[in-house]
């Protein structure tokens, strides 16, 4: 099988929801040695993007989501370890602070995104989904970390990351934490809009974003 062959039966497992086949390719892939970041983005991220497409399509209904949901984490579990491993030499050690704002509990592309800025050399605390806005400001006082990811995906939750923005004012904290927002309905002008530091519409592009931000770029 040729790479690219690969790379459409990763995806075609999201879609079919298959757990065994996503997990199988995976360890096939860490195994023949690919570079895993690419296996993600081309491999696995297609299938989830469709995955969303169908649903929009009204072709998926909640069923089919929670298994491609599943056979996605059952690849990250394998990758995930894999990512670290290979990149840990190059852990830069700077800290992220990563969840989906509250009121929403979308977490698939912020699990992808929190998977990926680990791949990508940082220590990620992931406080999960419907996460109160001063949580992060606690959790990342706590864990001495200078960005803040935010997760939305609904358009009655994206207002709570110009919240979060608001909040970090009102603290006097503004100049403290580095704020990175995402998610389906966000975009590069509302993050200018409400004032944060950085945008990215996938995982990977995330990490790019982040470690610029970092000052690592
Ligand atoms: C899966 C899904 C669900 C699942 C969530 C399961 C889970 N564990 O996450 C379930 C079924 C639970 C669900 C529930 C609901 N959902 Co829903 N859901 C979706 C769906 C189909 C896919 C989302 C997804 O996972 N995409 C795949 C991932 C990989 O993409 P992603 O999330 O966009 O993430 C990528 C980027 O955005 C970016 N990113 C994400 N986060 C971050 C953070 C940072 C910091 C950065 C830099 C980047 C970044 O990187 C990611 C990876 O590339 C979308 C449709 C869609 N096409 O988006 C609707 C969608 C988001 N849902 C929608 C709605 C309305 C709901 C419900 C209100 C439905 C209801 N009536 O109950 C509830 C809300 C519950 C709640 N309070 O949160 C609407 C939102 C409409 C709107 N404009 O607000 C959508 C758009 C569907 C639609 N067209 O109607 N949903």
């Amino acid at each position: 099988m040729t790479k690219n062959e690969i790379y459409t039966k990763m995806s075609e497992a999201i879609v079919a929801g298959d757990r065994q086949a996503a997990r199988a390719l995976a360890e096939e892939a860490v195994r023949s040695g690919f570079d895993l970041l690419e296996v993600v983005e081309q491999g696995y991220m297609p299938g989830i993007q469709r995955v969303g497409a169908l649903w929009e399509e009204g072709e998926y209904f909640l069923p089919e989501l929670i298994t491609s949901a599943e056979a996605m984490k059952s690849a990250m579990a394998v990758l995930n370890p894999e990512l670290n491993r290979r990149e840990g030499v190059n852990r830069a050690g700077a800290r992220v602070i990563i969840g989906t704002v509250e009121g929403d509990i979308h977490d698939i592309g912020k699990n992808l995104v929190a998977s990926m800025l680990q791949a990508g050399g940082f220590e990620v605390t992931d406080l999960g989904v419907d996460v109160k806005l001063e949580r992060f400001i606690e959790a990342a006082d706590a864990a001495g970390a200078g960005l803040i990811c935010l997760s939305a995906l609904l358009t009655t939750t994206m207002t709570n990351q110009r919240r979060f923005l608001e909040l970090l004012k009102e603290r006097g904290l503004r100049g403290k934490y580095k704020v990175l927002v995402g998610g389906a309905p966000a975009s590069r002008k509302w993050a200018e809009e409400i004032g944060a530091d950085g945008f990215a519409e996938n995982a990977v592009a995330a990490v790019k974003a982040a470690k610029a931000l970092a000052g690592l770029a």
